[in-house]
């Protein structure tokens, strides 16, 4: 019986040593800008995944929900459009941007004040869930600096 269970818990342990391994994603340069409450707002980073990865999806305390948008050109007018996942090539940064891809905040519980600091917790298929802060940068910003 003893024996058993030493055996159990050798299997158990197994994957979160499979866990501590996983590949890492890299997040730099996170920020967004300045929003009202009940409106929305734009998460911009770049990532980076050595081993390559997908960004599933994003949630935030600080809004009702958050989506993976791009935008897409729609005749003379770019256009957002949620989508599906965001896909990270082994080694190559990947960078939200004004005019690309971005983190929709929609439906804020507060407003995004300048110089706050706005969690968001982004979910990889493989690197699971990584917790960043984003600087709240001025409304009209285009950079993160
Ligand atoms: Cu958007």
């Amino acid at each position: 019986m003893t024996t058993r269970r030493l055996l159990l818990g050798a299997t158990l342990l197994a994957p979160l040593a499979a866990q501590a391994q996983t590949p890492a994603v890299t997040v730099e340069s996170p920020w967004t800008r300045a929003a009202r409450a009940g409106g929305q707002g734009a998460g911009f980073l770049t990532l980076r995944s050595a081993a390559g990865d997908r960004l599933l999806s994003a949630s935030s305390p600080a809004a009702n929900r958050v989506e993976l948008h791009t935008h897409m050109r729609d005749g003379d007018v770019m256009r957002m459009r949620p989508v599906e996942n965001i896909e990270l090539p082994a080694g190559t940064a990947v960078t939200l941007q004004p005019g690309g891809n971005h983190l929709m905040f929609i439906g804020l519980k507060q407003p995004f004040e300048q110089g706050a600091q706005v969690p968001v917790t982004l979910v990889f298929e493989r690197a699971g869930s990584i917790t960043v802060q984003l600087p709240v940068q001025g409304a009209g910003a285009r950079h993160s600096h």
